[in-house]
């Protein structure tokens, strides 16, 4: 196998210039993504055929020559695959009914796999058509952070429904996170199958909780998905984005087993410095950076560069890249970080 950079890193090895790819590198800041949206009846469409899917995934790469591709689709697949009536309203975001008493227990969990078929095509078509370098990455939403989405029905900016939700129906929670886990994880190893080399689990909403909240709801059943994907494909390579954990990232690559984690930008780079003592590391630079353009694209990158850059880093941003985001300064970001001498 050609040597793929990410991989690499999550085995431990520090490489410089270090790879680079970009959370929502696929999306509305490119002209030609959003040429491509407008021929899909609608985004769940778009995810679920592979020749849109496909092609989405690969506009970044020609224009950037990012180290990693990921897998065009959305963490919300998996409700969808499980029965619920998950849509996108333009501009706005995801939308379904908000779970009500019993329908935990209505999950369609035998159809996951089926229903989510043409996203292992786009996998394998990706892997055929990416160049040999190019790391592929599968991927899908932490067990809690897609709860947040089919508890309250939409995207909310504290998740109190699903915090409600869990004082007041533990139980009904601790079903619901551990269906969402065991169905992540053969999603997991269908991507990892059909040819993706590594898999990211997505915890966006993971800052919301409190101590005991968050090691019961993010790092158990992150733990529990880890553990399903190793058992059935041992060293497979697995990179975990506890969003706003804060303090809690500490100890999380340990307690959890993933290879490598994903770091928001409000972690302070002297604990991501501490924290990659521990293993590889990857992020963190604010997404509005590469709106605000490139005096503060340069600011952001020499520092993170000077913490980071000497042990096992995968260079990235703290969160998506917004889609006002500039694409001839992330054209700019990349090839500063690679040392390409950008004008
Ligand atoms: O019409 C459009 O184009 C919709 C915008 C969009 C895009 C481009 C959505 C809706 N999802 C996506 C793609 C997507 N989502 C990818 C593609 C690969 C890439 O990174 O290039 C990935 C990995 C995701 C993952 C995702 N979806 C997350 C986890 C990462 C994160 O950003 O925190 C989350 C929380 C979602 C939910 C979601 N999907 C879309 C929106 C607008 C949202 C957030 C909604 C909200 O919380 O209000």
């Amino acid at each position: 196998m050609a040597e793929r950079k990410i991989i690499d890193v999550m085995e431990g090895k520090s490489i410089s210039p270090p790879p680079i790819w970009v959370m929502r590198q696929a999306g509305r800041y490119l002209p030609e993504y959003r040429e491509l949206r407008k021929s899909a009846k609608s985004f769940l469409d778009f995810c679920y055929t592979p020749s849109m899917a496909v092609e989405a995934t690969m506009q970044p790469i020609r224009r950037y020559d990012f180290d990693a591709a990921i897998l065009f689709s959305d963490i919300l697949v998996m409700p969808d695959a499980l029965g619920r009536d998950v849509h996108f309203v333009t501009g706005e975001g995801p939308r379904m009914t908000p779970l009500a008493e019993g329908d935990v227990d209505r999950l369609t969990t035998e159809n996951v796999l089926p229903h989510l078929a043409p996203v292992f095509e786009t996998v394998s078509t990706l892997r055929n058509n990416l160049p040999e370098k190019t790391t592929l990455l599968g991927f899908c939403g932490a067990p809690w952070t897609v709860a947040t989405y089919m508890i309250a029905g939409r995207g909310t900016n504290d998740q109190a429904p699903s915090r409600l939700f869990m004082y007041k129906q533990p139980q009904e929670l601790a079903k619901l996170l551990d269906i969402l886990a065991d169905a992540s994880a053969e999603y997991l190893i269908a991507q990892l199958d059909a040819g993706a080399d590594a898999v990211k689990i997505f915890d966006s909403w993971s800052g919301v909780l409190d101590e005991f909240s968050f090691e019961m709801n993010c790092i158990a059943p992150v733990r529990r998905i880890v553990d399903k994907v190793r058992a059935a494909r041992p060293g497979a390579k697995i990179i975990a984005f506890p969003k706003g954990a804060g303090h809690f990232y500490r100890g999380y690559r340990e307690k959890t087993g993933v290879d490598m984690i994903a770091l928001d930008w409000t972690i302070p780079l002297s604990f991501a410095a501490e924290l990659q003592k521990e293993g590889p590391v990857q992020g963190n630079l604010d997404p509005l950076r590469v709106v605000a353009g490139k005096s503060s694209i340069v600011e952001g990158v020499d520092r993170i560069m000077d913490a980071l850059a000497s042990g096992p880093f995968v260079f990235n941003l703290g969160h998506g890249i917004t889609p006002d985001g500039n694409p001839d300064d992330m054209d700019y970001l990349v090839r500063y970080v690679r040392g390409e001498n950008a004008s």
